[in-house]
């Protein structure tokens, strides 16, 4: 018998570089993400959403853009993910921002700290307001987790445990240091950070996913997708556009997410960085990735 699936939905822009991730959990649910996980064949509770954070510019923290509203939105994350983990369910839950992962790593490391993340994103995630002009704490989500030096101390102690995660609890899929800042690679080589490449995950997704799974810990695991990963000309559903013609298909991601959701460790997906106006021109690629979450959520056989 397969889990009961949470479903949280964190509407929040506040780290992004603009307006529109906010939208990605009412869009989704419109969609039928809902019905879709329960036509996979799981018992499904929608929470409903946490609080609704649109970006704007923030002239007063130019370097850690809209900090307290992103703490809040991890904080209440991590609160829907550790009673959802209370009650014996699975999560999904629908950002928003990346830095929903704090929110979901704070719970589950409460719930046990031998906690794993596999981290599927084009990026490291590891910097901090001052290695980046641009001010977005969505591409400094790692920086935070592993507080590294120069991490803003009000998220890397939004939730009970700093350090949060070392570097041990995590694996990457899809990183492109091509557009890692330079710092962000230093710190990569320098904590020793286990990842694998774009081009690695498009080869191979399911033994990829297996090797990454196999170096993280025995604790519970915690999935994240950051759509940026996904070639963007195939599936234009990314903030960022940096996928232009290049990594993995929808199909690749979803073949890599099935094979992890589906290890015997997994309670916890969470997916960020969708911006539904990306799809505006090509709005069939919305309604493939809410299959694609249904066959990722679909229980093993
Ligand atoms: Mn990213």
């Amino acid at each position: 018998m397969s889990r009961d699936v949470v479903v949280v939905g964190a509407p929040t822009s506040a780290g992004s570089y603009a307006p529109g991730q906010e939208t990605a959990p009412r869009v989704l649910r419109e969609l039928g993400l809902i019905d879709g996980l329960r036509a996979a064949g799981r018992r499904v509770h929608d929470l409903g959403d946490g609080p609704l954070q649109v970006w704007a510019p923030d002239l007063r923290q130019p370097r850690a853009q809209n900090l307290a509203a992103v703490v809040e939105a991890v904080q209440v994350v991590a609160a829907q993910v550790a009673g959802a983990l209370d009650r014996g369910a699975d999560v999904l839950v629908v950002g928003g921002n990346c830095t929903v992962v704090l929110g979901v790593m704070g719970a589950l490391t409460a719930h046990r700290p031998d906690a794993g993340l596999l981290y599927v994103d084009r990026h490291f995630d590891l910097n901090t307001p001052g290695t980046t002009r641009d001010g977005a704490m969505d591409w400094m989500v790692l920086a935070h987790a592993f507080d590294l030096p120069g991490a803003a101390p009000e998220l890397a102690a939004a939730v009970d445990r700093r350090p949060l995660l070392v570097p041990e609890q995590v694996f990457l899929l899809g990183s492109e240091p091509a557009v890692a800042t330079g710092w962000e690679r230093e710190q990569a080589e320098r904590l020793g950070l286990r990842w694998r490449s774009g081009t690695d995950l498009a080869a191979a997704p399911e033994a990829e996913t297996a090797r990454a799974l196999g170096a993280l810990p025995a604790g519970p695991l915690a999935v994240h997708l950051d759509v940026d990963v996904l070639d963007f000309t195939q599936a234009p559903l990314a903030e960022s556009t940096d996928g232009r013609n290049s990594g993995p298909s929808l199909g690749a991601v979803t073949a890599a997410l099935a094979a992890a959701c589906r290890d015997p460790r997994f309670r916890v997906l969470s997916v960020g960085e969708v911006n539904p106006q990306r799809a505006a021109g090509s709005p069939e690629v919305l309604n493939r990735f809410v299959a694609a979450l249904g066959e990722v959520l679909r229980p093993a056989d």
